[in-house]
This record gives C-alpha cells, sequence and structure tokens, in this order.
C-alpha cells in the first residue's frame, strides 16, 4: 500500500508508537521556532527543565510580536530571550528582522526535517515540504530539552489540486474556499495534503500562504510535496544544497479526500468574524473600505508584495483609506529598496511599517469605531485588531490593493485591468539580525531577568474530590483571543501571568476574574471547538492562575487541549453535548474519586451537578502520558518527579 508524503516523514521521525490514526506516537524534532510572545514562558520552563544545552539540530528565537516597545517591558522581554538564547545554544533573531515563519522558511526550513514551533502558524513550513507543527510554549521547551514531541497520529486529508490559478486569483484564495468546503474545525485531528497537476503552478511561497492557514482549519499540520520549485526556492535564498526532492507514493491511501479546481476559482474573502465565513468578493459587493493592511506570516513575501506594488505603482490610495503594509522580512524590505518598488508603495500613499506581525496581532494600526479593514491577514476574530466593533474581511494581496485604490471591495478580475507577472529575484545571504550563540553555552550567569518577568504558575497534583463553581458558560467556537486577549495593551505582560490573568475573558465577560476570585475553585463550561486559534499557552495558564480546575466542552481545540493537559487542566467532553444547556453560571460541579477515576475509567469521568442534582457522563480521551501530567499537576511536574 502507496504512504502519504505525511507519513513517510512521520515514519523517518518515529521514535515510538504506531503510525495509526488515533494511536499516541513520539518523534523526533529536527528543529524548533519559538517567537517573543510565547518565548518569554518556554525560556522560563526550559531553565526550569535544569537543560545545559539544546538536542535539536536547530533552535530560532524570533523576536517578531512584541516589538512595539512603548515601555521597558518587551524590550526586557527580548533581552530575557537573548540571553536565554546564548545559554541555551539557540539563535536569535532580533526584531525588524521580520516574521518567525517567513524568516524560517527564507534561511532554515528544509525538505523532510520536521519542526516544533510555539506559534499555531508554524504549518507555514509545510510549503517546504516539512512536517512543522504548531504547539504549546512547553511542549517546545520539552522539545528542545529532548528532542522529541508526542501527538495523537493524524489521519491524512488529501486536497487534489487541479487546473491553474487565473491573474487576480492567488494562494490564499485557494485556502480561503478550503476554509469554507472545511470549516474551522474540519482540519482537527488531520493532516491536509496537497497533491495533483495543480501543485506545480504554486511557488513555495505561495504554498507557504496555504499551509498557514491550515492553522485556521485546527489541522494539525498541512504539506506540499519538494518538487523543482522547492529547488527553485531553496536556490534563490542561496540554499540549493538543502533541496531534496519529497512525494506521496502514487496509490498512497488517504483518509479524506478534496478536491479543488484552481481553474474556477475567483477571488474570495472571510468576512466578519470567522476565517470559514467565507464568500466571493463579486457577491459581497463594494462594501465601502475604510483600512487596508498588508502582511503578516501569510501574505508578506516578496511575490505578493511586488505584486501589491505593481498595482500600486504610479496610482493614489482612495482618499478614504489607510493603507499600511508590513513586510515579511528584512530581505524583502531591502530588496524592495534596492528594485524601486518600496518607492512605488510610499508614492502611492501607503503606511510602510516595520517587519512585525504588528496590526495582525493588534500591536499598533486598530482600525477606527466601525470600520471595515481589509486584512491579507489570517485571522479576523472579533476584537482581534484591538477595534472591538470593528469588521475585519481577510483578503488575498492582489484584492486588498485593488481595493485601496478604488475605495471600495473590488473583484480585481471583474475590473478588467492587467496584472503584470512578477519575476524570480535571488537573495543575497544576511545574517546581520542574528545572533548566534557560540562560547556561551555554560554560562550560568547571564540571564537577563527584568521586573516584569514573573515565575509561571505551578498546579498542584489532582485532588481526590474536585469541587469547582461555574465560572463561564461561553457558546461554540471559543478563541484563545477570546479566552487572552492579546493587544498592544496586553502583549507587553505576556510574562506577568498574574497581571495577565486579571484581563482573561475581558472581552465576553469582564466579570470573568472577579468571579473566579471569589468562587476560588472554578471550571468552565464550553461549547464546540472550545479553544481554537493560536498556540498560546497562556489561554491555559492564565485561567489555572484563577483557580480553574476543569474544562467540560463539547469538543477542543489540539493545541489548546494541550495547554490545559500541561497545565493540569482536566479537558473534558460531555457524551451527551445536551448536558451543556443544563449549565449555568454559579452552578456546583464535583468530581468524586478524581484520581481514581482519571486513572481507572477507561476516560470515562462522572461530573455531579450538585446545584441541579444532575449527573454528567464526561470522557476524558487522555493518553498514557497525558494522564500522568493530570494526576502530577502538569507537565513541568511531571518532569521533575520524573528527574
Ligand atoms: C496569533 O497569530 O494568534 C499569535 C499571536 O501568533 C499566536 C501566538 C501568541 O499568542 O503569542 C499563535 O498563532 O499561536
Ligand atoms: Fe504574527 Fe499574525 Fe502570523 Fe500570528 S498570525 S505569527 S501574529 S503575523
Amino acid at each position: 500500500m502507496g504512504k502519504t508524503l505525511a507519513y513517510k516523514i512521520l515514519e523517518d521521525h518515529l521514535v515510538s508508537g504506531e503510525l495509526k490514526a488515533g494511536e499516541e506516537i513520539t518523534i523526533k524534532i529536527d528543529q524548533t521556532l519559538t517567537q517573543d510572545s510565547t518565548g518569554t514562558m518556554v525560556y522560563l520552563q526550559l531553565e526550569a527543565m535544569e537543560v545545559d544545552s539544546v538536542k535539536t539540530e536547530l533552535s530560532v528565537a524570533y523576536i517578531d510580536h512584541n516589538t512595539l516597545q512603548t515601555g521597558f517591558e518587551n524590550a526586557d522581554d527580548h533581552e530575557f530571550i537573548k540571553s536565554v538564547a546564548r545559554r541555551h545554544g539557540v539563535l536569535f533573531s532580533k526584531p525588524g528582522n521580520g516574521i518567525c515563519h517567513q524568516l524560517h522558511l527564507e534561511n532554515y526550513g528544509k525538505p523532510g526535517k520536521t519542526l516544533l514551533g510555539s506559534d499555531s502558524h508554524t504549518p507555514t513550513g509545510g510549503g517546504l515540504g516539512m512536517i512543522a507543527i504548531g504547539a504549546g510554549g512547553l511542549d517546545v521547551a520539552v522539545a528542545m530539552a529532548r528532542g522529541t514531541y508526542s501527538l495523537v497520529c493524524p489521519k491524512v486529508v488529501k486536497v487534489n489540486l487541479t487546473g491553474k490559478l487565473r491573474p487576480w486569483v492567488s494562494a490564499k484564495d485557494v485556502i480561503l474556499h478550503v476554509l469554507k468546503e472545511l470549516t474551522v474545525k474540519g482540519g482537527v485531528g488531520k493532516i491536509i495534503e496537497y497533491t495533483g497537476e495543480g501543485v506545480k503552478s504554486l511557488s513555495v511561497t505561495d504554498r507557504a500562504t496555504i499551509t498557514n492557514m491550515g492553522a485556521e482549519l485546527g489541522a494539525t499540520t498541512s504539506v506540499f510535496p519538494s518538487d523543482e520549485n522547492t529547488r527553485d526556492y531553496l536556490r534563490s535564498e542561496g540554499r540549493e544544497d538543502d533541496y531534496r526532492p519529497l512525494a506521496a507514493d502514487a496509490d498512497a491511501v488517504y483518509d479524506e479526500e478534496l478536491t479543488v479546481d484552481l481553474d474556477s476559482l475567483t477571488p474570495l474573502a472571510a468576512m466578519p468574524h470567522s476565517p470559514d465565513n467565507v464568500d466571493t468578493v463579486s457577491n459581497i459587493g463594494p462594501i465601502k473600505v475604510d483600512q487596508v493592511a498588508i502582511g503578516s506570516c501569510t501574505n508578506s513575501s516578496y511575490t505578493d508584495l511586488m505584486k501589491v506594488a505593481a498595482i500600486l505603482k504610479g496610482r493614489k490610495v482612495h482618499p478614504d483609506v489607510s493603507l499600511v503594509i508590513s513586510p515579511g522580512s528584512s530581505k524583502i524590505m531591502s530588496k524592495m529598496a534596492a528594485n524601486g518598488a518600496l518607492a512605488d508603495i510610499i508614492d502611492a500613499g501607503a503606511r510602510v511599517i516595520e517587519n512585525a506581525c504588528g496590526p495582525c496581532i493588534g500591536m499598533g494600526q486598530s482600525p477606527k469605531s466601525g470600520a471595515v479593514s481589509l486584512r491579507t491577514f489570517n485571522r479576523n476574530f472579533k476584537g482581534r485588531s484591538g477595534t472591538n466593533d470593528a469588521d475585519i474581511y481577510l483578503v488575498s494581496p492582489e484584492t486588498a490593493a485593488i481595493s485601496a485604490i478604488k475605495g471600495v471591495l473590488t473583484d480585481g478580475m471583474a475590473s478588467g485591468e492587467e496584472l503584470p507577472e512578477i519575476g524570480t529575484v535571488d537573495f543575497a545571504p544576511n545574517d546581520n539580525f542574528v545572533v548566534y550563540p557560540e562560547g556561551c553555552n555554560k554560562c550560568n550567569t547571564c540571564v537577563a531577568m527584568g521586573p516584569n518577568i514573573k515565575p509561571f504558575p505551578r498546579n498542584t497534583a489532582l485532588a481526590d474530590r474536585v469541587e469547582a463553581k461555574v465560572v463561564l458558560h461561553p457558546g461554540d467556537n471559543i478563541t484563545t483571543d477570546d479566552i487572552m486577549p492579546s493587544d498592544s495593551r496586553l502583549l507587553p505582560y505576556r510574562s506577568n501571568i498574574p497581571h495577565l490573568s486579571e484581563y482573561c475573558f475581558e472581552k465576553i465577560d469582564n466579570r470573568f476574574a472577579t468571579r473566579c476570585h471569589e468562587a476560588g475553585s472554578c471550571a468552565i463550561a464550553g461549547g464546540e471547538n472550545y479553544g481554537q486559534g493560536s498556540s498560546r499557552e497562556h489561554a491555559a495558564l492564565a485561567p489555572l492562575y484563577l483557580g480553574v480546575r476543569f474544562v467540560l466542552a463539547k469538543s477542543f481545540a489540539r493545541i489548546h487541549r494541550s495547554n490545559l493537559i500541561n497545565s493540569g487542566i482536566l479537558p473534558l467532553v460531555f457524551v451527551n453535548p445536551a448536558d451543556y444547556d443544563t449549565i449555568e453560571i454559579g452552578d456546583v460541579l464535583v468530581i468524586e474519586d478524581a484520581v481514581g477515576q482519571v486513572k481507572e475509567g477507561e476516560g470515562r469521568i462522572t461530573v455531579k451537578n450538585t446545584t441541579k442534582g444532575l449527573e454528567y457522563d464526561t470522557v476524558s480521551n487522555l493518553s498514557d502520558y497525558e494522564r500522568d501530567m493530570i494526576l502530577h499537576g502538569g507537565k513541568i511536574n511531571l518532569i521533575k518527579a520524573e528527574q
């Protein structure tokens, strides 16, 4: 029986377990990446594990999220990460170098390798034929310490691409189409593998746009074959030696299949407030636009920005539109400065800002009240832009640029305008933004801890009887942005959980923290796909700090579920989803003989609602290792106990 590409790479890296969907497997991790907003926790945890130096082939610490230095906090975090990176043999990418995923693609990603990153969009590396997975910070710290990562072996979905994209339709439209088909929970427990004739017409950066937004499907990762386009890309980055051809067997067997006919796609947009709320630009119509933001790890490649520059050249941004552009990397910005494209963008009236995540995570450029903002980003969750009542639409760079000129959402294809072809270029290597760790690995005294960096909270071993008051009863698809909001006001406190926890769930229920303080021991009852979105473990650590003991939900998103378990918070799934409706804030829930039930109950756990006199059947679906973590009160406690 032929093999999928995903399973070939996993097989190459298999340390233990059986490569069968649903089984727990442990794989070797070749590379890790961290970014600064999750990175401080990662390196605090690495320090707590008392590791000498990392066990991976390559680990890189990027600074790209918290680059607005409006106080000492972010700069102190950067310094802390730099100092720990040096100490443990990790490369440090300085602020200004660009966005972690774009930089990793350009400089370090290699076909056939595994990459674990403390950011949900790590699957961007799948565009280069890697198995690149996003995970919580603690999992990445452990991968650095031990060189391995454990996960439930995913199913593999084949997305068969036929035909070729037409002008004005691009990779962003492909993934928006897939999101419309599969929805934001359609990828949970799955790897999305792209195959078919259509793959040949997509460059590595196009592919990376598609694998990047596989995160929005909830997928474990997404992967493309490594072929001549991959070789061309690596050559253009001066790394042809890293090329290795890779593909699925012709008779590979997949768990599910979807065909996307590239010829038939037209420009698409994800409407407020979910990346799967997709329709064609022409159906949505010429809505008036206030802001256009181009960039992010999804769409800030050289080709994307050159297309934008070509559309803007010699024209003027509409008087009612604020156009802001954040390039993906210093190399891209420098190349565009040298070839004149940057001048074309500036002359058209665009605001060019730092090579960083920027507006994508609400670090500046929040739109005006009630604004319509078109963004080439990957998430349009309510409030993420920093403006709660703004309507965010996710679009391709082509659609964004032409709409910025016209002042209304515009279908470039219908406009009849010609779109110039963008040629490929070679990039000269430049590592002036990189600090290498040489010579300091054994140093024990050089960790730079600013006053805002506080210890991370630790749980205690599971109690025999757990009694908790329900403090929240939200609906379906709760995002980690809902749980632990991130914007320019809160991101500086990513290394200060006591402070950050006061803002937990703030945007959907501003009494949450107070209610937790009053209750002492707390439980959350959630709907479907609870915890979708980012990898931020702060969405588990802040609730832990506030006393949350368990979360009952109809279903969980993958990374958030792992983060809860890593923190010793029990994730339980209703056997009968209708039980969710019988729960109200203030109900007291009790798990009798919690330790016994977790140890022996084949995953079944009974939760009593003593306020209502009801009993709920739930399942924990814990693997053996996860069960041990819950019993010990989290991963760090278990690791300490094992040492
Ligand atoms: C995001 O896009 O939501 C983030 C910010 O990059 C997060 C990481 C974080 O919260 O720091 C992610 O995607 O994992
Ligand atoms: Fe940064 Fe946005 Fe990408 Fe997250 S999604 S890594 S915030 S650019």
